[in-house]
């Protein structure tokens, strides 16, 4: 089932050239109104009218992460400020977040990519989802309501949280989809079979995953419990948000990334050369139809490999595998991603703390936990209760504050963390997630 056919189902050699036009139309853009692009086009000695086949895409610079966070909050924009119709935001790896702009085309084609997603998925407007991705900066509440609007499906935008609330609404109001994290999905799973609760009370059809890393034997238990099928969606904030690549419900394995709008590349995260086909690489992606914040060639450090083979669906956009770790030190907690980094600029300068610190990541009962330990500085005697009682609680608040999560904080005793000679280990990560 496709929401839009021809597009879907276009002969590669037509998406090819709808592909370089775009390609070039984004390079002219970016040249002509992001002074960034175009200081680091002239340092690499390329010009927009280098660009004259898809191969010459190698010749662009990369983009990263640091980049948003150099330029922040709205240098990488590539349109005026009047045209901007919407900001979304993701963790950065300081105490700022990145931010990402969007004309109303952008949102236009946002709210496309994820109705293409949910036909992959089978919805229809005969269908009633439940959204339960949080509503606000983060992409997914708003970027999966948009699209289901769209398809003309009925919308229930419960956002994430509150899980008796969602339950009751699932049955009262007959969602026959949700989309929400994979770990929510087998959190509320759990949840109606340990109270024994009648399945047959739902309409439940199918899931729209996503946002963080799952596993197999996720999908199995979440189909199992809920009598669902479980589908992978893909996206970052940077590119767009979820929508950017999506599992068929007739293969149910790789997700189809919509070449159209995005350009990728597999990538050896080291050399930087290109990646075979089935050979896992780091994805970096280019957009081709971005206005607000186009990226030219994004390096997601998501590791994944190319599907080479068609897809029984039809569909000639090619899948990517499932998503398969991280080159960095990226962790996505309950679907939000915290870098190390966001903590050491969080503690930094906190009068009675040293700047050492431990990530402890585990996942009970369905839920990621996240203890903090932190170290106390030496000149704190232990000894000075209430100190450290108002201690335990400024940082907290600090932590907390910055990445947006609550967490475990565990005040250690100076040098009670482990020293290392190279690179300090930051982060313990108990679940086993790819
Ligand atoms: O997580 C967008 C999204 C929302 C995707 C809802 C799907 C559903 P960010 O907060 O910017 O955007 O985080 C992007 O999350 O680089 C991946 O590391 C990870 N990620 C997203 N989807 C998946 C997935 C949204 N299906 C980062 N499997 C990405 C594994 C995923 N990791």
């Amino acid at each position: 089932m496709y929401w839009n056919e021809p597009m879907e189902t276009m002969p590669r050699e037509a998406l090819q050239r709808l592909q370089l036009e775009r390609l070039q139309h984004t390079v002219r853009r970016v040249y002509q109104n992001v002074p960034v692009y175009r200081t680091r086009m002239q340092e690499a000695g390329v010009s927009p009218e280098d660009i004259k086949t898809l191969c010459d895409v190698r010749l662009l610079p990369f983009t990263q992460k640091s980049d948003l966070r150099d330029n922040y909050p709205y240098g990488l924009f590539a349109a005026p400020q009047e045209e901007i119709v919407r900001i979304h935001a993701s963790s950065g790896t300081t105490g700022k977040p990145i931010v990402a702009g969007y004309t109303a085309h952008d949102v236009q084609v946002w709210a496309e990519v994820v109705a293409r997603c949910l036909g992959c998925a089978h919805i229809t407007r005969a269908d009633t989802v439940q959204v339960s991705y949080g509503y606000g900066l983060f992409t997914g509440g708003l970027g999966l309501h948009y699209g289901v609007e769209k398809v003309g499906a009925k919308v229930v935008p419960t956002s994430a949280g509150n899980t008796q609330r969602q339950l009751m609404l699932m049955e009262d109001l007959g969602a026959t989809a949700i989309a929400c994290t994979p770990s929510y999905a087998l959190m509320l799973a759990e949840g109606l079979r340990d109270t024994g609760f009648d399945m047959s009370r739902l309409k439940l059809k199918t899931g729209v995953f996503g946002a963080e890393p799952w596993t197999e034997a996720m999908r199995d238990e979440i189909q199992k419990l809920l009598g669902i099928k479980a589908l992978d969606i893909y996206g970052l904030t940077e590119t767009i948000g979820p929508g950017v690549a999506m599992e068929c419900l007739e293969a149910q394995s790789g997700l189809h990334m919509w070449e159209d709008h995005f350009m990728f590349e597999i990538l050896n995260p080291d050399s930087g050369e290109a990646m075979p086909d089935g050979e896992v690489g780091e994805l970096v992606i280019t957009t081709l139809s971005k206005e607000g914040m186009p990226t030219l060639r994004y390096r997601t450090h998501d590791l994944t490999a190319v599907i080479a083979e068609p897809c029984p669906c039809g569909r000639t956009h090619r899948r990517i595998r499932r998503l398969r770790g991280r080159t960095d030190d990226m962790l996505i907690i309950r679907g939000i991603n915290v870098f190390p980094s966001q903590i050491e600029s969080a503690i930094v300068g906190i009068p009675g703390i040293a700047p050492r610190y431990l990530l402890v990541v585990d996942r009970v009962d369905n839920r990621d936990t996240l203890e903090v330990q932190v170290e106390l500085a030496p000149e704190l005697l232990s000894d000075e209760v209430r100190r450290v009682e108002a201690l335990q609680q400024q940082v907290s608040r600090a932590i907390e504050q910055v990445i947006g999560l609550s967490v475990k904080l565990k005040l250690m005793n100076p040098g009670s963390i482990q020293r290392s000679e190279g690179k300090s280990q930051r982060v313990v990560d108990k679940r086993k997630l790819y």
